[in-house]
């Protein structure tokens, strides 16, 4: 691997996560050059030792090079033909890693779009070269391949497109859908390997694929909060450091998914040092304050989460630096020993439908005559019912519940005065 900078270690967590075997890292300071990132010199020095060919060489067999930044087509093309060996840098990993993470039909179809639009900076370049004359470097195929090859990925690009805006157009529509019965939504946002998935599949009962390693969802699951009325919980795609503009575009719609919601969990883990802590507290806000035309910044709660693996004095400092963010106070949770979980379902229920209300069921009566079973089972469809108390000398029931203002009144007035608010 060649990079500038010393600090690689995510770099190197995502070529672990695509499954590379990085045997050496080579380091070069100074300004960056533009055509080829790294010095000419040093690059021809890497390549003679490539060449070797030595079977002792800790290279020897290596078939792959990355580069620790997020490089322009230019100096892809320039490094490729120095080295004349498969280049990647960052764009290209995160590519490969997005498409061996890719499951469902939305994320394969986004992540196949940033891809082909990847390529296809890569073959405008090589037609650029061609176009000045010069010879076409390692690996870029024939005049007319790179020709017939352009054209069946404009053509691949535009189907694409198309299905895409099939797709975001019917998730437009439910989503209205939603809204307009009522239905409350909650997104998780934060840096990926947070724990979203894990406080996801915590509340709303549903298995998602939980992994210790970047990106390991990349689609939107969507599913009930447990324990409350109609809730929606969103768990989605996480955030990175400098996430390329090809995928950060191919996978927009994702992320405003997870926003467009009433209330937005700001996930962040507090396992980590705090250097770490900051920097990805960072992206995400910066993140989040790109797409604030989608959402207000007054609905996001804060979650600092696996404090399982923490103690109590880190967990202050962490709550502390958050307020220095202008964020709400944080809800301290672990996804796995529970702790915080029902404070944080608390807190959501509050902040969604203020205050659990009571209501009363009266008995049946000669013009009234629908069970107070019948209308307390509705009120379970309606929304989360605390309490029932049977207030024996008037045969009434009292039910406490969390429930939405609106869909409650609008039961109360079919009830025939059998449902007192
Ligand atoms: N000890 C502990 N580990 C946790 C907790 N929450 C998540 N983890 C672990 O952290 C890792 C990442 O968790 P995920 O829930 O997959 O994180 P994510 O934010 O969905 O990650 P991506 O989908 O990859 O962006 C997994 O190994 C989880 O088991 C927690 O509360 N305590
Ligand atoms: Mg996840």
């Amino acid at each position: 691997m060649l990079h500038k900078k010393k600090d690689v270690d995510e770099t190197l967590k995502l070529a672990k996560a695509v499954g590379l075997d990085v045997v050496e890292c080579v380091f070069q300071s100074g300004k960056e050059n533009q055509k080829s990132f790294f010095g000419t010199g040093k690059l021809n020095s890497i390549s003679a030792e490539f060449e070797m060919k030595n079977p002792t060489h800790p290279w020897y067999g290596v078939d792959l090079v990355l580069v620790h930044t997020n490089a322009s087509p230019i100096q892809i093309v320039e490094l490729n033909k120095i080295l004349k060996l498969e280049c990647w840098d960052r764009v290209r990993l995160l590519l490969n890693l997005f498409t061996t993470q890719a499951n469902s039909v939305e994320a394969k179809l986004q992540v196949k779009l940033a891809k082909l639009n990847a390529d296809k900076t890569i073959m405008r370049e090589y037609a650029n070269i061609q176009n000045r004359g010069e010879r076409l470097g390692w690996g870029a195929g024939g005049k007319h391949a790179l020709e017939s090859n352009m054209k069946i990925i404009d053509r691949e690009i535009s189907t694409l497109l198309k299905k895409k805006s099939r797709r975001e157009k019917s998730e437009r529509e439910r989503r209205k859908h939603r809204i307009k019965n009522g239905i409350k939504s909650i997104g998780l946002v934060g840096y990926t390997n947070a724990g979203k998935s894990s406080l996801f599949q915590n509340m709303a009962g549903k298995p998602v694929l939980i992994q210790n390693q970047l990106f390991s969802t990349l689609e939107t699951t969507i599913g009930r909060m447990q324990k409350s009325p109609r809730i929606l919980m969103v768990d989605t795609i996480g955030f990175v450091d400098n996430l390329p503009t090809i995928l950060l575009d191919a996978f927009k719609s994702t992320i405003k998914e997870s926003i467009s919601c009433d209330l937005i969990l700001l996930v962040v883990d507090i396992s980590d040092s705090k250097k770490e802590f900051k920097r990805k507290l960072q992206t995400t806000l910066t993140e989040l304050e790109s797409h604030k035309e989608n959402f207000n910044l007054n609905l996001i709660q804060p979650v600092l989460t696996k404090c399982d693996l923490v103690n109590e004095k880190k967990v202050l400092s962490f709550s502390e630096a958050l307020l220095n963010y202008n964020l709400k106070e944080p809800i301290i949770t672990s996804s796995v020993s529970n702790h915080g979980i029902e404070l944080l379902r608390e807190v959501i229920l509050t902040k969604l439908f203020q205050k659990p209300k009571t209501v009363s069921i009266l008995p049946p009566t000669e013009n009234n005559h629908i069970s107070q079973l019948a209308i307390i089972s509705h009120l379970h469809e309606l929304g989360y019912i605390i309490s029932e108390t049977k207030i024996d000398t008037r045969g009434e029931i009292q039910v406490t519940m969390w429930v939405d203002d609106v869909a409650l009144i609008r039961y109360a007035a079919k009830s025939n005065n059998q449902l007192k608010i």
